[in-house]
């Protein structure tokens, strides 16, 4: 007989199941979940497990579980089995759900001790269904994609807009950063941002930073009439976390941005909810792929996007088609559509798609993007709703930054006209040049 911790009752089995036509998508939080079981336990089991254990339940049939207890019990209604793994759908009643709690106590349920249990070899939390009910509590991004693009004045025609990231990472000084961000302005871009693990460092503190950049995108829009967007990293512990805010705003950032999986999810809603703040919040995503990267275990990044949404991110950083970091994992043939360059642009969709009343969040394709992998890009994730960041990409170019975003311009013009990248080049030397050098690195990378 195959082990069953919840015991063989027929209340532990009505508990938590139901058939489909039950569970109506207004009234449940609906977590989607890869599971592969191990030995002994079968797949309805382990979704009765999670649903148990995230809900009413424990590893035993308790004296405390009355009557009125049931109506919070999560519910498997659907499962897709392939070879001993599967997809396993899970309802949770939203009165299980503390709307208050927020993004925390969504997450401590269905992204919960589920991940810990021993009759699960592998679980990843791939997708989450939310009722407006639910979704309504939030206020979402304040700018959004449209917010965005009034600011750098896109609106009429939307093009993908071009961003970089101040490079060499950390160790310049705020001069320096602002000399650099001055001529990638002037080169073209739209949007300059810190790098992850640049904040309040001694060597470049960011009053300033911040007071040396704006005076330089300041200079840019007196040159050339255009407004460039500079996205300061505030992320710290909470109480730092608003005092560099503040930092950032009292000497005139007009974007602000975090590392969101280390500075937490209720900390941009915080930021994003602040009524002070009125600059758009740039999210940034490391330490993501500790639980976005094994196909099998962990959270997908499209549940990320969501709670980044809900929060109020702005732009959020989702993935390249072709460039130095992985795509995610796709091995799992029960759920391929769930992986690789696909998944990156399902998940582009859904940011920039209708989502009850909270604004749409533009994309932002990041890492070991240069000229000659733009088109593919942009191309596989969706365009012009999207920003294009360029780090080495623009200050690699062997004549420089300012070259360098000229070179990245270029090539999304190109793409943008339909005009071969080789073509284009022959009137564009940046591009000529940034082709010559990198050639197409990345590209038939796996
Ligand atoms: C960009 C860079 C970013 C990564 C993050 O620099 O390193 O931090 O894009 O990855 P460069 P992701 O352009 O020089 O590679 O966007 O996938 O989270």
């Amino acid at each position: 007989m195959a082990k069953d911790s919840l015991g063989n009752s027929p209340v532990a089995r009505g508990t938590f199941l139901a058939y489909p036509e039950e569970i109506d998508p207004d009234k449940y939080v609906i977590a989607l979940y890869y599971v592969e079981p191990n030995e002994n336990t079968t797949l309805e089991e382990a979704g009765r497990e999670i649903a148990s254990e995230e809900s009413i339940g424990t590893w035993t049939e308790i004296k405390t579980l009355r009557e009125t207890v049931l109506k919070y019990a999560a519910k498997v209604y659907k499962i897709k089995r392939v070879d001993g793994s599967g997809l396993i759908y899970v309802a949770f009643p939203l009165d299980l759900i503390d709307f208050e709690g927020g993004i925390s106590h969504l997450l401590s349920i269905v992204a919960g001790n589920l991940f810990g249990l021993s009759s699960l070899r592998n679980v990843r939390l791939l997708d989450l269904q939310l009722p407006k009910d639910y979704v309504k509590n939030y206020r979402g991004p304040k700018f959004g994609i449209k917010g965005v693009r009034e600011l750098v004045s896109t609106i009429r025609e939307p093009r993908p807009h071009l961003g970089t990231i101040v490079k060499p990472k950390v160790g310049l000084n705020p001069k320096e950063t602002a000399e650099v961000a001055y001529e990638a302005a002037i080169g073209g871009v739209d949007f300059i941002k810190d790098d992850e693990t640049l904040t309040n460092q001694k060597f470049n503190p960011i009053e300033d930073r911040v007071s040396y950049v704006m005076e330089k995108l300041d200079l840019v829009r007196e040159e050339t009439d255009r407004r460039v967007i500079y996205a300061v990293n505030i992320t710290s512990d909470y109480g730092e976390l608003f005092e560099n805010a503040e930092r950032a705003l009292s000497h005139g950032a007009n974007a602000l941005m975090v590392d969101v999986i280390v500075v937490g999810f209720p900390a941009l809603r915080a930021l994003a909810e602040d009524p002070s703040i009125k600059v758009p919040i740039h999210v940034h995503r490391c330490m993501h792929a500790a639980m976005t990267r094994n196909p099998k275990h962990g959270v997908h990044m499209m549940v990320i996007a969501k709670l980044v949404r809900l929060a109020g991110g702005d732009q959020l950083h989702t993935g390249t088609a072709v460039g130095k970091m992985e795509k995610p994992g796709a091995q799992a043939q029960v759920y391929k559509e769930w992986g690789g360059v696909k998944s990156v642009r399902r998940i582009n969709d859904f940011l920039r798609s209708e989502w009850y009343e909270l604004k749409p969040v533009m994309p932002v394709a990041s890492g070991g993007i240069h000229p000659a992998i733009v088109p593919s890009n942009l191309e596989a994730l969706g365009s012009p709703d999207i920003q294009i960041n360029a780090g080495g990409g623009i200050h690699g170019h062997p004549w420089g930054t300012r070259a360098g975003a000229k070179a990245m311009v270029q090539a999304i013009e190109a793409y943008l006209k339909g005009i071969p990248l080789e073509e284009y080049a022959k009137e564009k030397p940046e591009l000529r040049e940034a082709l010559k050098y990198w050639g197409y690195k990345f590209l038939n990378q796996k």
